[in-house]
C-alpha cells in the first residue's frame, strides 16, 4: 500500500499563473513530513511539467492541450501504480483530475468520482461561457466532446456534491446525463443517504471552492454558500471511512488570494482527514495490534 504523491501545477484548464504554486505551496505546510508519519510507503513523484495554459489560444486548442497533458498523467498513473495503492494528486486547475479518471479507467476499475465543488465542470464548448476547460472537465470525461476525446467513465459514476453554481446549459447537460447533483443544503442533509450510495472505489476530487471562500478564500472562483471548513474535513473522511480510496486530487487552491493560510491550512485538514482515514480502513492496518498513532495532533 503505497501513497504516489505527484503535483501537477496546470493552468491549461484556467490560465492564472498562480495556480502553478499551489504543489509547492502546499507541500511548504508540512504534507510529506506528515505523509511520512502515516505507516505506508510514500513515493514523491515530484511535479509533472505542464506548459502554462494561454488565453490566446482558441478554445479548442486549449482543450486539446488539457487532454495531452492529462494523458501524460495517465501514463505516470499506470506505470506506477499497484493494486492498494493510492494515487495522490496536488493540482494545478481542476484540469489536473482528467488524468487521474483516465489512468483508473484504465486500470479496469470500476469506482465512482465524488467531485466535491461548487461548480458542475460539465459544461461543452457550446455551453461554457468562459471557455476555461477546466469548466468541462466532466463532460470531456463522459465523451460530451467526442472531437477531444472518447468518454472513459459513465455519468452514473459521478457524484457532484456542494455544487451551488450551475451555467444554464450546463445545468440541463447534468440533467440530461441523470447526474447526481447535490448542494451544500441537501449534502447536510441527505448525507447518510449520499454516502451509503456510494460505490466501494471512490476517488475523491476536491476543489478548494467547494468551501465557503470565508474560510477558503485562496481560489479564483469563490461561491458563496459553500460547506464550512470542518463539514469539508468531516465529509471527505466519511467518503473515505470503509471505502477504497483509490485517489485524492485537491485542485484550485490559489496561494496568491488565500489570506493567511487558512486554505492552505484547509488543503492540509481535507488531505489528512482523507489519508488518516484510508490508512485506518485499510486491509493491512486495520487489526494490527501492534499499529500506533504518532501522529495525533
Ligand atoms: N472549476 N462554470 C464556470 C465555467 O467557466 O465553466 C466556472 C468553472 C469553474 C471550474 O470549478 O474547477
Ligand atoms: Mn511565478
Ligand atoms: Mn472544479
Ligand atoms: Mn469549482
Amino acid at each position: 500500500m503505497t501513497i504516489h504523491v505527484l503535483g501537477f501545477p496546470t493552468t491549461l484548464g484556467l490560465p492564472r499563473h498562480a495556480v502553478r504554486h499551489a504543489p509547492e505551496a502546499l507541500r511548504a505546510t508540512g504534507l510529506l513530513d506528515f505523509l511520512g508519519q502515516l505507516d505506508s510507503r510514500v513515493i514523491d513523484h515530484g511535479d509533472m511539467a505542464v506548459p502554462p495554459g494561454l488565453r490566446s489560444d482558441p478554445v479548442p486548442v486549449r482543450i486539446a492541450k488539457v487532454v495531452e497533458a492529462a494523458r501524460r498523467q495517465q501514463q505516470h498513473w499506470q506505470r506506477v501504480a499497484r493494486p492498494g495503492d493510492l494515487l495522490f494528486t496536488i493540482g494545478g486547475d481542476h484540469s489536473t483530475s482528467l488524468g487521474t479518471i483516465m489512468a483508473l479507467a484504465a486500470l479496469g476499475y470500476d469506482f465512482d468520482v465524488v467531485w466535491v465543488d461548487a461548480h458542475g465542470d460539465f459544461n461543452t464548448v457550446e455551453t461554457s461561457p468562459s471557455g476555461n476547460p477546466h469548466g468541462m472537465v466532466l463532460a470531456l470525461a463522459t465523451g460530451l466532446l467526442p472531437d477531444a476525446m472518447d468518454g472513459v467513465i459513465r455519468p452514473d459514476r459521478l457524484r457532484l456534491w456542494g455544487i451551488r453554481d450551475l451555467d444554464p446549459g450546463e445545468r440541463r447537460l447534468l440533467s440530461e446525463a441523470r447526474v447526481e447533483v447535490v448542494s451544500p443544503a441537501e449534502v447536510r442533509a441527505r448525507r447518510a443517504e449520499l454516502l451509503a450510495g456510494l460505490r466501494p472505489n471512490v476517488f475523491v476530487s476536491f476543489d478548494i471552492d467547494s468551501v465557503d471562500p470565508a474560510e477558503a478564500p485562496g481560489t479564483m472562483t469563490p461561491v458563496p454558500g459553500g460547506f464550512t471548513r470542518d463539514e469539508a474535513v468531516s465529509l471527505v473522511a466519511d467518503i473515505v471511512r470503509g471505502r477504497n480510496l483509490l485517489a485524492l486530487d485537491v485542485v484550485e487552491f490559489h496561494p496568491d488570494r488565500d489570506e493567511g493560510d487558512a486554505t492552505g491550512r484547509l488543503a492540509h485538514a481535507v488531505i489528512r482527514a482523507a489519508l488518516e482515514a484510508w490508512r485506518g480502513q485499510s486491509p493491512i492496518r486495520s487489526g494490527s495490534p501492534c499499529a500506533s498513532r504518532s501522529d495525533a495532533d
